[in-house]
Formats: C-alpha cells, structure tokens, sequence
C-alpha cells in the first residue's frame, strides 16, 4: 500500500527539518486546514442552504458581500483567535487590522486571508478559493500592529490557498516548495496528492479578462498578442483561459503552465494600478509562483520585494512561467512609459519603517 501523508503529517515532518520551528507553526497551518474544511463543507452546501444571496453589507471596497464570504471570513476568525499563536489577523473584508482579544494570549505570527476570493462565482456553482499568507511578528510591541503587517512578501514564513472546485484542495509553501493536498470528503482529511509542484517549463494558457482590453495599455496589448503568437517572432499562441476566480486560474495554471495578468492602465489616472489586492491575494500567491519556479511582477518588478504601504494596496499582478511573465515586464518597459510615470510614485510611496524580524 503506497505511503498515505495526512496534511498534519507532512507538516509535522517538513517542520522537523528545521529545529527552531516551534509547535505553534505547525498547529497554525493545521488550524487554516480546519478551516478549510469547514468551508468546503458550507460551500457544496451553498446552493442548498438559505445561504445564497447577498447579504446587506458591503465590504470596504463597496462591493457586495456573499453571506458565504461572511461565514468563511468569521470561520477563519474563530478558529484562530484564542490559539495564542497569532498577534493580530488582517481580512480582505475588514478595513483595520483585526486584533486578537485581550482575554486571549498574543502569539508570535501574523495571518493576512481572503476568505473566499472570486465571490461573484458562488451563485453559479464556479470554482472559488481561500488565500492565506503568515509573517512573523516584527515589531516590539505586545499585540500585533500595522509593521507586522505590512511587511515585504520576501519575509513571508508560509503562503497557501484552498480551491473549493471539483474536488477541494489545499496548495502550501513554507519556503521548502509547493505542495498540495486533496479533501478527501469521506474521512475529511487532506491527503498529499501534488508532492513538490514545479511549474511546467512548456506552458498552455494565458488568462486575463480580455473584455477589457479596450481600458489596457499599449504595451499590454501588444503582450497579448505575443501570448496569442500574433506579435513578436510568431511563437505558437496559447490557449486563452479564464474563470474569474483568481485562485482557480492561478492553481490551473500552477499545474500546466501559463500566465495570469490583471494589469494596471490608465482608465483612472490616479488609479493605474488594477484591481488585485497585494497583501491578501498578490503576496501570498507569488510566493507560491517562485516556490515552484515562476514568478510574479506588478510589470515593473517582483511582486515579493514591495514594500507595501496599506493594508488594502492594490497593485498589478503579471504571474506564472518566469519567461512568460518577463516578457510582459519588457513590453511594459518599452511601450507603457506614460502608465510606469503615474504607477511608480503611488509604488514607491513611503512604506512603514518595518524592523528586521528578531530571528
Ligand atoms: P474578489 O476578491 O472581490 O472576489 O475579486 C477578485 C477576483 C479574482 O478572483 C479574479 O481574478 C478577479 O476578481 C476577476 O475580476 P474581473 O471580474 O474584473 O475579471
Ligand atoms: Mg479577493
């Protein structure tokens, strides 16, 4: 009978190779496979339930919350908050830092989440995901504070994301590879199923919103016919895929190889920057990009060395085959001078001063 490697184990094990690893890591990771869990659970419930529809809020961005988004969100809260393993938790759907109460001990990491990205695709039973970043605590003070935040993808200690699609799985990196688990639903464990994933060298797909082509620069367009193998030395074209739900495109792509793009333009001129979120969606998945061999670029350069500035930071997201996603920070270079001028300074702007982490 072939070895069977329980998401637990293979943390425990990869955690025993590094001996200043303490247990709160490990039962940390564990605790978002939980989670997910329960997630997955509630979401092949979703069309059964009471539960679809919208609920009356609207998150910061003025979009309107699932009442799934709500129940991952609180769900991922609730099981984290009283472990003594985090300092403060940070939510794509909540404005501020989110702190751990005082009746509770504060522990030495950070946790950045997106409940459930690509909500729009709950009600039409597509594909949806979780993404998960950990930092470790940075700053001196007691409970976590923004600088433990707000630091560089390059410092994460461990990135992953659940894709609720045919099957749910759970994709983790602590900087020793990717790997990846499948639920399975009958005795609820996650089970090693993708070993050590490397992006392929020969990749299939491109995904972007093509319908938006009108808003993109020169230079992103003349990418994508590069990608189509209309421009350039006439490369044969990729196939064009997209889901809409970020996790979805990036893990089919993670297994095929490709490239997702959601550029920045220049539609807003004080907004260039596009629509993805640095600190709960662009960190956490170009830290699994480079893991396994990709990469990952705003168009200007690598998405893990920004320093961010808030908390709720949007930036560009070029991510996939290195080559590929070099390429698109060529064009950008050549062709899209006006869009790098008014992207750059909003950028660069001043990040917090963020201190080195103490070990
Ligand atoms: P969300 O966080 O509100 O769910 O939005 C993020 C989603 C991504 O999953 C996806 O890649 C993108 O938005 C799709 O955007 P668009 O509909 O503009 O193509
Ligand atoms: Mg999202």
């Amino acid at each position: 009978m072939a070895k069977i490697v329980t998401i637990e184990r293979h943390i425990l094990e990869t955690q025993k190779q590094y001996p200043e690893a303490t247990g709160a890591f490990t039962s940390l990771l564990y605790d978002m496979a939980l989670a997910a869990k329960i997630i997955a659970h509630e979401t092949t419930r979703a069309g059964l339930a009471e539960i679809l529809g919208a609920a009356e809020n609207h998150n910061v961005y003025g979009e309107q919350q699932q009442k799934l988004d709500v129940f991952a969100d609180q769900m991922i809260y609730k099981i984290n908050d009283h472990t003594g393993r985090l300092c403060a938790m940070a939510s794509e759907e909540h404005e501020d830092i989110i702190p751990i109460p005082p009746r509770f001990d504060s522990g030495k990491y950070i946790l950045l989440y997106d409940p459930l990205d690509g909500s729009s695709n709950i009600d039409v039973n597509v594909s949806i995901g979780t993404i998960f970043s950990i930092h470790r605590k940075v700053s001196s003070s007691e409970r976590g504070t923004l600088e433990d935040l707000l630091q560089p993808g390059r410092r994460l200690a461990a990135a992953g994301y659940v894709i609720y699609g045919s099957s749910t799985m759970m994709v983790y990196s602590t900087g020793n590879g990717v790997h990846g688990f499948t639920l399975d639903p009958g005795v609820g464990e996650f089970l090693l199923s993708h070993p050590d994933i490397r992006v392929p060298n020969k990749a299939l797909y491109y995904s972007a919103n093509q319908g938006n082509e009108k808003y993109w620069t020169p230079g992103v367009r003349r990418y994508t016919k590069w990608l189509q193998g209309i421009e350039g030395e006439g490369r044969k074209p990729l196939g064009h895929r997209y889901i809409g739900s970020l996790v979805a495109d990036f893990h089919r792509n993670l297994l095929r190889g490709g490239v997702f793009l959601y550029p920045g333009d220049l539609q807003k001129p004080n907004e260039p920057y596009g629509k993805m979120r640095l600190m709960f969606e662009a960190q956490a998945l170009a830290f699994l990009a480079e893991q396994a061999g990709g990469y990952a670029s705003d168009g200007i350069g690598p998405i893990l060395d920004i320093r961010p500035h808030s908390l709720h930071q949007r930036v560009p997201l070029f991510i996939g085959n290195r080559d590929l996603v070099e390429k698109a920070e060529e064009y950008i270079r050549l062709y899209d001078q006006e869009w790098i001028e008014a992207y750059r300074p909003i950028r660069d702007q001043t990040p917090l001063i963020v201190s080195e982490p103490a070990d």
